[in-house]
C-alpha cells in the first residue's frame, strides 16, 4: 500500500482531485491518503472535501490530523470565535447534519505515528516540541484527544476556551497545531521566523532525534525536504500548489535525501485577497 501524504487543502477541491486522479491511474486502490491537517477554509469547497475526506477515513484509507483551521471551525460551532471575513466554512456551518461534523471533527487525532522503511515517524499540522521523543509526542497526543474528544462536550468546549497559561493540554493544542518558530528563550509561537534559524524544525533537529515528522502549516517557507523532515504546505490556496508526498519505502530510511517523490498540482486560480474569498 502506496502512502500518500497531502499538504494543506484549504478546500481546494480542484487540485486534490487531480492528485487524488494521478494516484488512481498510478496505483488503482493500493494507496492510502495521510492528510497533514487544515482540510478546510479559506478555500472554495471545505464541506465538500470534508464529505468524501471522511468517507475515505472511513473505510481504512485515510489517515487525517487536526490542524488549526479545523480547531477554528470547532471554536465557531461554540460560539468560542468571532466570524473572520475571510472564514470559508459556511458551508459547514450551515449544513443540517453540522452537528454531526463537529462530533466527527473533535474526534481526530493530533499526531499519527508510524513506520515508513525502517523509520519512525510521525504526522502533525504545524509542529512538535523540541525536546520531545516520539513517546511524548504520542502521549501528549493522546491526552489533548481525550479532552477534545471527550463523551462530555463540555470538556471540549473548555479545552478551546482555556488559557494556554493556565492549562497544558490547551498549550500542547495549540503547539500541534500553529507553531512555527521557537524564540531564544525556549517559548513557542505561531509567528514566521524573522529568521531561519528560528524555525520550530531547525531547533528540532539539532537534537539529533531518531524519528522523523511529516507537517504542513508553513506556507510561506514552501516545500521543506531535509533528513527526517517533510514540510508539505506550499500554499494552495495563496496561488501557489497542492504537493503530495510518496514515500519510497523500500528503502531503508525513505526520510533521507535526494529525494524526488513529489507530485504537486498547480492551483487553478486566486481564491482570496485582502478583500475576501472570490468566488469562482
Ligand atoms: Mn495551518
Amino acid at each position: 500500500m502506496q502512502p500518500i501524504f497531502v499538504g494543506d487543502v484549504q478546500g481546494c477541491a480542484a487540485e486534490f482531485d487531480e492528485l487524488l486522479a494521478r494516484a488512481k491511474a498510478r496505483y488503482g486502490r493500493d494507496f492510502e491518503l495521510w492528510l497533514v491537517g487544515d482540510l478546510v477554509n479559506r478555500g472554495p469547497d471545505s464541506l465538500e472535501l470534508l464529505r468524501r475526506v471522511r468517507d475515505w477515513v472511513e473505510r481504512g484509507r485515510c489517515r487525517y490530523v487536526l490542524g488549526n483551521h479545523e480547531i477554528s471551525l470547532l471554536r465557531a460551532a461554540w460560539g468560542l470565535r468571532q466570524p473572520h471575513p475571510l472564514d470559508t466554512f459556511d458551508d459547514i456551518l450551515d449544513d443540517p447534519t453540522f452537528p454531526d461534523w463537529v462530533e466527527w471533527l473533535r474526534r481526530l487525532p493530533l499526531a499519527v505515528s508510524g513506520e515508513l522503511g525502517g523509520r519512525p515517524f510521525t504526522m502533525v499540522h504545524a509542529a512538535v516540541g523540541e525536546k520531545w521523543s516520539l513517546d511524548d509526542v504520542n502521549e501528549r497526543a493522546r491526552a489533548v484527544e481525550a479532552c477534545l474528544g471527550a463523551e462530555d462536550a463540555e470538556r471540549a468546549v473548555g479545552l478551546l476556551a482555556a488559557n494556554r497559561d493556565a492549562d497544558p493540554r490547551a498549550d500542547d493544542l495549540a503547539l500541534f497545531t500553529r507553531c512555527r518558530s521557537l524564540t531564544r528563550d525556549g517559548q513557542w509561537s505561531s509567528r514566521d521566523p524573522s529568521r531561519p534559524e528560528e524555525a520550530w524544525h531547525r531547533r528540532w533537529a539539532k537534537r539529533g532525534h531518531e524519528y522523523a515528522v511529516v507537517y504542513g502549516h508553513f506556507a510561506i517557507q514552501g516545500l521543506h525536504v531535509a533528513p527526517g523532515l517533510r514540510g508539505l504546505d506550499t500554499g494552495c490556496v495563496h496561488q501557489g500548489r497542492l504537493t503530495a508526498w510518496l514515500p519510497d519505502a523500500t528503502r531503508a530510511d525513505p526520510f533521507a535525501l535526494p529525494d524526488a517523490g513529489f507530485w504537486q498540482a498547480e492551483a487553478q486560480r486566486r481564491y482570496y485577497d485582502e478583500g475576501g474569498p472570490i468566488r469562482a
